[in-house]
């Protein structure tokens, strides 16, 4: 018997769900086990018939404390599985942990911050009045308070002041993921044809891209470093447990890091000891990008790095507050070759001051460096991003916020988590319950955007000769961390 089942909701808007598996939810998971409380995993991912796996489980299990992790784009599903639970285990309690209450709360607290609630603060009284529980913030020590307290309803770990909050050197100090609560043979990826699975070494990005989600919130913006020791450990037993030499690193840039030359050689090291070559990817800021890094990169046994280029236009540069500038951009691109590394250029659009001439901008700017390859999503705005936590009502349009960046401004639909999907690209509105938002910009309506997105991607793949992928396995996941939305959604300025 259980005391605890921890649910991963299905993520309708990857095309593959068995290609990484979420780590937050397994490191709760594993401070669970650490603890010795008996601990059940329902991992929904790509699990078509999601909640009859839920409603068997709930029917037949005596467990009545749920823990769920979800993004934004999986509480709708979250929310199902919410209701299913309730309908068969009356007094069951539903936590709700993950990257979308975290934000909704960073977002809430702006708005208080400034006395204007608003859409943040409606769709946080939302999850309120759906989960019995609500943790925003670092999951670990957090999840053992929610289980000594069964009537508490609300923890904000994410904040540095709280006990809750895991310092570094905290972090050097728990138990890795618990991937054993997960089938991690029917998570499938490769790099460079080599068996890889996912690691997450560092937290917190502290730059200000207005389409990133937590530049207000101290779990995601602040900058919290494992040691090099901690590092290379999991590493090892990556491979000592799973025999995989291929580790996808999704830290938001490795080279925040002002150690990361030494946790190079330390990886380079480990490698030698045990006779494996390595081969790993992760993503790395274009303007603080360095020869010693990326050669540093090499030795370890990167062969390729990406980077969230966002865009060719010098003025959405400025717009989105990238800090790096175009010439940054190729440099990087140029330093990374020098070293023997492919580059993934993870482009976005949609942004204020998007217009046909930013985007022609981008697309030259790719033909002129050639990535090895490339993705071109459209932003969505989610709470705790700029786009969203600094916007006011549009003023004419109905249900519609507008943030201004230098007199450019963007435009975005407030929007039910609960009930709707947002999407970044592709076309899949062939899938069940995918609803039509949007944004756009003062010369893009979201038509056009939509429209603009595509015929630029098709011409770019013409060019540089690279084809869509038929196998769609792994592709979607190369996102920037931009948002954006299906291409079947509409909506006009
Ligand atoms: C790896 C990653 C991915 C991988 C996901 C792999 C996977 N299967 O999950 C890929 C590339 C597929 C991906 C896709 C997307 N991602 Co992503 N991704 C990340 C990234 C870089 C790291 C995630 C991670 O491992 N974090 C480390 C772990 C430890 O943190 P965690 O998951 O948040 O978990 C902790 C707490 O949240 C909490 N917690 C989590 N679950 C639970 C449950 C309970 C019960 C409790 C108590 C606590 C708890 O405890 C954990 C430990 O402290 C984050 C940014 C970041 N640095 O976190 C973005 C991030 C999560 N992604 C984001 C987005 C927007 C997306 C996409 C929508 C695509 C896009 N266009 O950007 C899709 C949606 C995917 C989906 N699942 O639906 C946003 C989320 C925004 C939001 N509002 O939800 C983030 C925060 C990036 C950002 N800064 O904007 N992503």
């Amino acid at each position: 018997m259980a005391d605890i089942c921890l649910v991963v909701p299905p993520s309708l808007v990857l095309s593959d769900e068995r290609t990484f598996m979420h780590l937050g939810i397994l490191k709760v998971g594993a401070v669970l086990k650490h603890n010795g409380v008996p601990t059940d995993m329902l991992d929904l991912s790509g699990v078509k018939n999601y909640l009859d796996v839920v409603e068997t489980y709930a029917k037949e299990s005596v467990t009545c404390t749920f823990g769920i992790t979800a993004t934004s784009p999986q509480m709708p599903a979250s929310a199902e599985i919410a209701r299913v639970i309730r309908n068969h285990v009356p007094d069951a309690r539903i936590i709700l942990g993950g990257p979308h209450v975290t934000l909704v709360n960073a977002a809430t607290k702006k708005e208080t911050a400034r006395s204007s609630l608003g859409r943040a603060g409606r769709a946080f009284e939302k999850l309120r009045s759906l989960f019995d529980g609500l943790v925003a913030g670092d999951g670990e020590i957090a999840i053992l308070r929610m289980l000594e307290n069964p009537a508490l309803g609300f923890i904000d770990a994410d904040d540095r002041k709280s006990d809750l909050y895991l310092k570094s050197s905290e972090l050097n100090l728990m138990p890795f993921p618990a991937r054993e609560m997960v089938d991690v043979e029917s998570y499938k990826y490769t790099i460079d044809g080599v068996r890889a699975l996912s690691m997450i070494a560092q937290l917190g990005c502290p730059f200000q891209c207005g389409f990133c989600g937590g530049r207000e919130s101290d779990y995601l913006r602040r900058v919290r470093l494992r040691n090099t020791e901690s590092v290379v450990a999991e590493m090892r037993h990556i491979f000592e447990t799973y025999g995989v030499r291929g580790i996808m690193l999704y830290d938001d840039e490795l080279n925040v890091n002002k150690n990361m030359v030494e946790l190079m050689d330390a990886i380079a090291r480990l490698g030698d000891e045990l006779k494996v070559e390595w081969r790993l990817r992760g993503f790395v800021k274009a303007e603080l990008f360095t020869e010693a890094q990326a050669q540093a990169m090499h030795r370890a046994g990167f062969r390729e790095v990406l980077t969230g280029f966002e865009s060719g236009s010098p003025l959405i540069l400025k717009n989105i507050r990238k800090n790096a500038t175009r010439d940054d951009n190729t440099r990087c691109v140029e330093t990374a070759r020098k070293a023997g590394l492919k580059v993934k250029a993870l482009m976005s659009m949609g942004h204020p001051g998007e217009s046909e001439e930013t985007v022609r901008e981008t697309e030259e700017w790719l033909l002129s460096i050639e990535p090895n390859s490339f993705d071109l999503t459209r932003i969505t705005v989610y709470p705790g991003t700029p786009y969203f936590d600094h916007a006011v009502p549009h003023g004419s349009l109905e249900d519609t916020w507008t943030y201004t960046v230098d007199g450019h401004r963007l435009h975005s639909l407030e929007v039910d988590f609960l009930t709707d999907f947002l999407f970044y690209k592709g076309d899949r509105g062939d899938r069940a319950g995918l609803n039509t938002l949007a944004t756009f910009t003062d010369y893009l309506s979201a038509e056009e955007l939509v429209n603009l997105r595509k015929e630029t991607e098709d011409r770019l793949r013409a060019k540089l000769g690279q084809p869509y992928q038929t196998d769609m396995a792994g592709i979607q996941y190369e996102h920037s961390m931009g948002m954006g939305l299906p291409d079947n959604i509409l909506r006009s300025a």
